[in-house]
């Protein structure tokens, strides 16, 4: 028989799978349902290594629960708004629209020659008018819910592009874009109550047993749950008190200062008539928004001059500052600052030299004075009159009791989770569906008038939003009073079209968002697997929005957690590669080096195409140049180490790439790609083809059936867990079993077992070797084996071998076999030969049915 050919069998099965509509799937069915769900991609353009990975993984999964009798839901669809088709419109003239969807394009071509079983039928991209139109009607329903509503909040504002950055926008303080410095400015903005569900999604977590623990602890910490005081201080001198949210009530008696926002109405009033005042609020104005910002950002105050009077102790006063580290929105915007005990406020005090009393000391460190690092730990009350003593526990609680009785404050539960803004200020993303009228105020889009489709003919020839400049698309009639009225000019943050689309995979009816028997059939999605970059956002908003749905009366069957497990898979890495070449003319203007003669080199990334392997190195194709090799890390574009999946998609075909993303590593870790590896994968393809096309022959061998049953039961246990690199390493040992074996009836046998096993992983060799074994239909839709119990009793076990306890060989030997019959067998072992050549074996260890060490001399 000929070799085996993967650019004329991939396409062959993949026309094939398509044209029997192999993998689609039937909400009717009576099998048990099983949905497996990738996180769809966003469509850039073209696929990298770490889409191959990820959709190869719930491949396997999708095509093996398949064979295993379940019907499967797996499906692929388009997160399709965004930047990045915006930018596009701005650098190259495209429209967002057209740029996506010729990236949509490329990419299903793409991931198609991966021969991936997904149902195609239920395809969509989340800019189909049909899509958002349906998120429109729910965000209305929300509203009606009373989840959401309109308030003014601050943005990130690059005052060059007219445009609301995002977070990550901001860099250093500036706009990504233009280099500007970003200004915070007032908007009024749309939001969504998640607060409303911070408890239910709090402890909703304690029942995804089968989510990353990290995932899960990065979610609790992002609610931050927390139970705190809220008090009023006195301000001497005036009427009005000042309300400040801690903690930290037991610091109490190590307070030295009060610190208010830049925004908090006090700083504003008393800037009326200071304007020295008010020029350090317009400064705090201009640094980021985000808490990481702040947070890294130089601690600065502003002495208002005011003190207010400590509510546990009246003769004690504390100044009163403005400080840029304090959150309008955050708590009550006002704090009591606690210098021994917060980072933060211990970097403030230094500055303004104020006093740093320790409060909470561990025994023997009651006098311990505190240095530049504030002390968080446990430990009990000092220094702090009645306080003195306690546990901090205690003493938190005590002070809340105390001011509770006392009138002056109130123990509340305080969450770090906001309620989401999702209003954005731009073109590519869902219209959110709002008539604005001079005498109605706010009125919804009627249902009968939805979608509020994005207009076609946009110019982003300027900066700021398309949308608000557009000469007639904002111009409409009020639904209410007929007058004339404008539409809402922000879209939604594309979180929100993540946030329910594995519900429309479910059912996708048109007068609908979905129907909720499709649902109650197919969801929870019983594995999600997607980057770990997700864990927050993502989950957290899908998780809110499938408990919002419920809420508002869209999801019957008594949905709560939308998945069921969770796996968040390891990238793709690869080495880097760098030149060091001497500088060019360009190079200097570039770089403004022409007052900088010593500057006369230039350090540059290559990619992996771009350098050669030669017997002095690697080279440099365009140069000559010697290459540098750096180290192994995520890949990414700006460090040239990207390797494009097409060309060896093409060259090795998809079973070898699959496999290879399968093998290496562990699959929740970070694999590094190599070409030996791609290569070493390909053999793998030719090996298994060869066994295919082998003699066959009469007779048993139970051994080589054994080796087939074994390899069944333990690859079932890894697909059930997730664990590919091991259903590799068991598959490779099967083959060498069968290698090792003579022709037999038995060991066809395990020849079909073994093109079965490795199925879901390489589809099409195994496709085209079940075709030429005579088996039935397709193997995608064959029976998953049963292993026979029978043949699973042990009766030989593989023995390490070490020598001075490192690892050196293994050995197959009877169960239970004596001593001297298995230091015979090590002996004689070539690998034992060779690494104890020359030296004494002084003494020999053996743990029976385990482990062999030889400790030598
Ligand atoms: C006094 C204190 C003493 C505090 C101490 C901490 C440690 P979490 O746990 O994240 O909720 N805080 C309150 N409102 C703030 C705001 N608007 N901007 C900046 N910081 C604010 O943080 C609560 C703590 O953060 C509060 O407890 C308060 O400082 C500060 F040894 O009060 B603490
Ligand atoms: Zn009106």
């Amino acid at each position: 028989m000929t070799s085996f050919d993967p650019a004329k069998a991939d396409g062959k099965w993949q026309a094939e799978w398509a044209g029997r509509e192999t993998f689609r799937a039937d909400t009717a069915s009576e099998r048990p349902k099983r949905y497996i769900l990738e996180m769809f991609p966003y469509p850039s353009g073209r696929i990298h290594m770490g889409h191959v990975r990820n959709y190869t993984m719930g491949d396997v999964l999708a095509r093996w629960r398949k064979m295993a009798g379940d019907e499967v839901l797996h499906p692929m669809g388009w997160d399709a708004f965004g930047m990045p088709a915006e930018n596009a419109a701005m650098e190259r003239g495209v429209h967002p629209e057209g740029w996506t969807r010729a990236n949509i394009e490329a990419m299903r071509a793409q991931l198609q020659t991966l021969g991936l079983a997904i149902d195609w039928s239920r395809e969509f991209a989340t800019c189909d008018a049909d899509y958002y139109g349906h998120e429109q009607a729910l965000f209305l329903k929300f509203m009606e819910a009373g989840l959401v509503y309109r308030r003014e909040a601050y943005v990130n504002w690059d005052p060059v592009d007219m445009t609301v950055l995002a977070n990550e926008q901001v860099i250093d303080g500036k706009g990504w874009r233009s280099g500007a410095p970003v200004e915070r400015k007032k908007l009024s903005q749309w939001f969504l109550k998640i607060t409303q569900f911070a408890d239910e999604l709090l402890d909703g977590l304690g029942t995804l047993e089968n989510w990353p623990d990290k995932v899960r602890t990065m979610q609790a910490n992002w609610i931050g749950r927390s139970r705190g005081l809220t008090f009023r201080f006195r301000i001497e001198g005036r009427d009005e008190g000042l309300e400040v949210y801690t903690t930290r009530p037991d610091t109490m008696f190590g307070a030295s200062f009060a610190g208010i926002a830049a925004d908090h109405p006090l700083a504003l009033k008393l800037a009326e008539d200071n304007a020295q005042l008010a020029a350090f609020i317009e400064e705090c104005r201009k640094s980021g928004t985000s808490e990481a910002d702040l947070e890294t950002a130089e601690k600065r105050g502003f002495d208002t001059g005011l003190r207010v009077i400590h509510p546990l102790d009246e003769t004690i006063t504390l100044p009163v500052f403005v400080a840029n580290f304090v959150l309008m929105d955050y708590g009550t915007g006002a704090i009591f600052g606690c210098p021994a005990h917060d980072q933060r406020d211990l970097d403030f005090a230094r500055k303004y030299a104020l006093p740093v009393p320790r409060v909470v000391a561990p025994e023997g460190e009651e006098n311990a004075p505190i240095g530049e690092e504030a002390y968080t730990g446990p430990g009990k009350l000092v220094n702090s009159e009645w306080l003195t003593g306690m546990d901090v526990a205690d003493a938190i609680a005590a002070v809340i009791e105390k001011a509770e009785a006392e009138g002056w404050g109130e123990g509340t539960t305080q969450y770090r989770l906001r309620d989401w803004g999702v209003s954005r200020q731009r073109y590519w993303g869902t219209p959110i569906p709002i008539i604005h009228c001079d005498d109605c105020g706010v009125v919804p889009v009627p249902a009968d008038q939805l979608p509020v489709e994005l207009p076609k003919d946009v110019d982003f020839g300027t900066p700021g939003n398309p949308l608000v400049r557009h000469p007639s698309w904002k111009q409409v009639d009020c639904p209410s009073c007929g007058g004339k009225a404008e539409r809402e000019t922000d879209t939604l943050d594309t979180f929100a079209d993540s946030s329910w689309y594995f519900l429309r995979f479910a059912s996708q009816p048109e007068d609908r968002p979905f129907d909720p028997k499709a649902i109650a059939a197919w969801l929870p999605v019983d594995q999600y697997i997607g980057g770990v970059e997700h864990a927050i956002l993502h989950l957290l908003y899908a998780r809110f929005w499938t408990r919002a749905l419920a809420h508002v009366g869209m999801i019957e069957s008594g949905l709560t957690e939308p998945f069921r497990q969770l796996f968040t898979q390891g990238m793709v890495t690869h080495e880097t590669y760098s030149v060091t070449r001497p500088a060019t003319d360009e190079d200097r203007r570039i770089w403004g080096w022409d007052k900088d003669p010593g500057a006369d080199y230039i350090t540059e990334w290559r990619s992996p195409a771009e350098i050669k392997r030669t017997d002095k190195g690697l080279i440099d194709k365009s140069t000559g140049l010697k290459v540098l090799v750096g180290r192994v890390e995520k890949m990414s574009k700006s460090k040239k180490n990207t390797v494009d999946p097409e060309p060896i998609i093409q060259r090795y075909g998809a079973d070898a790439v699959r496999w290879f993303v399968l093998s290496d590593s562990p699959p929740e870790r970070d694999l590094e790609w190599s070409e030996a590896g791609i290569e070493g994968a390909s053999r793998f393809v030719g090996r298994l083809w060869r066994l295919v096309t082998a003699e066959a022959g009469t007779g048993d061998d139970e051994a080589v059936l054994k080796a087939a049953h074994r390899a069944l039961a333990g690859v079932t246990e890894d697909l059930e867990a997730l664990r590919f690199n091991k259903l590799v390493a068991r598959c490779y040992e099967l083959t060498g079993a069968i290698e090792k074996a003579k022709p037999s009836k038995s060991r066809s046998e395990a020849i079909r077992m073994l093109v079965r096993i490795v199925a879901p992983a390489m589809p099409h060799i195994a496709e085209e070797a079940w075709a030429a074994l005579g088996g039935e239909g397709l193997v995608a839709e064959a029976a998953w084996p049963e292993a026979d119990p029978a043949l699973l009793v042990d009766d030989s076990v593989t023995i390490a071998v070490q020598v001075n306890g490192k690892l050196r060989d293994t050995v197959d030997a009877a169960k239970g076999a004596p001593r001297e019959e298995i230091e015979a067998l090590v002996m004689a072992r070539e690998k034992i030969a060779a690494a104890t050549e020359g030296k004494t074996v002084r003494k020999v260890i053996v743990v029976p049915d385990r482990l062999v060490n030889l400790v030598v001399a």
